[in-house]
């Protein structure tokens, strides 16, 4: 049957599929492109056979000419994260052992030495192109995409996609959310994660829809794009429409009502990845006339519940399960719970991932044994509705949509030679809903600016903590483990003291 998003584009010829800063591009287009761009990657072969193929490229057609090029020969797909530094890129390089790495321009400086030092390729994604070869055919159950997600131990994981549940996470939104082809959305997400690649790009590509692809988030941008009245949806997470506001919120009373009218053509405009706190809602709500659709999703899931597109969205609630995706409740020994009690999101279906790259206990550990995976997020189910109360684990916060493992930072820090023992604890905070902040116990002199460059030597931006606390001891509970509840409110108490990284 072959990859239903490629064999659905050929029924939207003529239609115009991506825009960017370079250009507007067809449905024929990217297949002729894609088509060429796979010919390259096989070099001769018949079929990439779920060889991965790392790729380093801003939202623009030519990441989706990438990504597709890379499927239509067989390959699995490795987006790479665009803020990176070096040693990030390397553990990912190193997981996924990749047979090429694609960069775009920007990229190919930091990407080049790390790409030699493994013997892999190093194409540039202009000359992603050869003579249209013979592609091969690719089944569903195929290895489509290996995206990392951070855990509770060790380093981040790589969660495996196959082509089947990549369909089925995208069919699962079209149905929900009433994508149609005259749909036109503007991306102003990343392409590392579900949210960009998925809901976004992938909703858009597979209803002959219209996506525009901004490389980043500017809210001045997006702001004058939604005002021309033009768009039909946007998604975001709860930062960006908390950004969004503020830059409304200081503009003229002109503007302001300019922006009303053209967000009031916008049939949806859907807010995820983190929770939407009510005020976001309610302040969006008075400046465009709409409510936010709330949905909850996770990189091993797709999208699992969603508020409804028709009918009342509950601030606070994240709605019902979404098609084709069972949802569960239970209890610490998995026992199904009552409604009104707390438990754990357990999700079965095939939008659920395949498993943890080259990691089969992870794999093992996260599933029951009859399918069901475990989301480590506790909810509660009200009048059929789920409304999420948190985590299991303290050590896995979420800023500004990007999910953070404290014990990573940790680890780094731990390695300072001024460092005996650290804390990284999530604040919370208006903008980014969680705020990353360390605590430290310093075994000599040292300045936060120091603590915070030598975490950004191996780290991604976001994962360096916006605050430094110093403190003589880490509260531990008898087993010796930091108690991470009073590390919080050691960090709210010092809230006037705060020495900014
Ligand atoms: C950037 N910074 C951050 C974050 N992003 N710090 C904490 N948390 C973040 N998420 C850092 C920058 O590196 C910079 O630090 C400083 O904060 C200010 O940067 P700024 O330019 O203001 O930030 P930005 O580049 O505009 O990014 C903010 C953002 C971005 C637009 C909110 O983080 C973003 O696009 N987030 C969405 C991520 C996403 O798609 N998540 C979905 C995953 P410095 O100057 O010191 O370097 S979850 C998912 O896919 C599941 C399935 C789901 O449910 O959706
Ligand atoms: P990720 O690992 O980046 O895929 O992030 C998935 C996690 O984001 C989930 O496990 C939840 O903890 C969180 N999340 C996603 N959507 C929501 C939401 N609407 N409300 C609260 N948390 C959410």
């Amino acid at each position: 049957m072959g990859l239903q998003l490629v064999t659905r584009a050929e029924d939207w010829a003529g239609r115009t599929a991506l825009s960017d800063a370079e250009g507007t591009y067809g449905y024929d287009e990217l297949l002729e492109a894609s088509a060429r761009g796979a010919s390259k990657l096989l070099a001769g072969m018949s079929d990439l056979a779920e060889a991965r193929v790392a790729f380093m490229v801003e939202p623009s057609f030519r990441y989706v000419r990438t990504q597709w090029a890379i499927w239509r020969a067989g390959g699995v797909a490795v987006p790479l994260c665009l803020t990176h530094p070096a040693p990030e890129l390397e553990y990912v390089l190193d997981t996924t052992t990749p047979t090429a790495v694609v960069a775009s321009s920007p990229y190919v400086e930091l990407l080049a030495p790390l790409a030699a030092a493994r013997g892999i390729p190093l194409i540039s994604d202009v000359e992603l192109e050869d003579e249209p070869a013979s592609l091969p055919e690719v089944g569903a159950s195929r290895r489509a995409m290996i995206l990392f997600t951070s855990g509770t131990t060790g380093r981040p994981k790589g969660v495996v996609t196959t082509h089947a549940n990549i369909e089925a996470q995208i069919a699962s939104l079209v149905e929900a959310w009433e994508w149609f082809g005259e749909d036109r959305i503007l991306l102003t997400l990343p392409l590392h994660h579900v949210h960009g690649i998925v809901n976004v790009i992938g909703c858009a590509l597979w209803s002959g829809a219209w996506c525009e692809m901004y490389p980043s988030f500017d809210p001045v941008q997006v702001v004058d794009r939604i005002a021309t009245g033009d768009l039909t949806l946007y998604m975001a997470v709860p930062t960006i429409y908390h950004r969004l506001i503020t830059h409304l919120e200081d503009a003229d009373a002109e503007d302001r009502s300019l922006f009303r009218s053209g967000a009031e053509v916008l049939r949806l405009m859907v807010s995820g990845s983190a929770a939407l706190p009510v005020s976001v809602l309610e302040r969006w709500r008075d400046l465009t006339g709409h409510t936010l659709l709330e949905r909850y999703g996770m990189t091993e899931i797709g999208m699992g519940l969603s508020n409804p597109y028709r009918g009342e969205r509950i601030a606070g609630s994240v709605g019902t399960p979404l098609p084709g995706v069972e949802v569960r409740l239970v209890d610490e020994e998995d026992r199904p719970i009552a409604d009104g009690n707390s438990g754990e999101i357990q999700v079965r279906g095939p939008t659920v991932f395949l498993e943890y790259w080259a990691r089969p206990e992870a794999t093992e550990e996260a599933f029951r044994d009859d399918g069901w995976f475990r989301t480590g997020d506790t909810a509660i189910v009200d009048g059929g509705r789920y409304r999420i109360l948190g985590r299991s684990s303290v050590d896995i916060l979420k800023s500004g949509g990007e999910k953070i493992s404290a014990l990573e930072i940790e680890d780094v820090l731990l390695r300072h030679e001024a460092v005996g023992e650290a804390a990284v604890v999530g604040i919370e905070d208006e903008e980014w809903g969680q705020r990353v902040v360390a605590v430290v116990v310093a075994t000599k002199p040292v300045q936060p600016k120091e603590l915070s460059s030598w975490l950004r030597a191996s780290l991604a931006p976001h994962k360096i903590p916006k605050e430094f606390h110093f403190t003589d001891s880490l509260p531990r509970n008898p087993l010796g483990k930091t108690v991470k509840p009073d590390v919080v409110q050691f960090v709210t108490e010092q809230a006037s003291s705060v020495i900014e990284s």
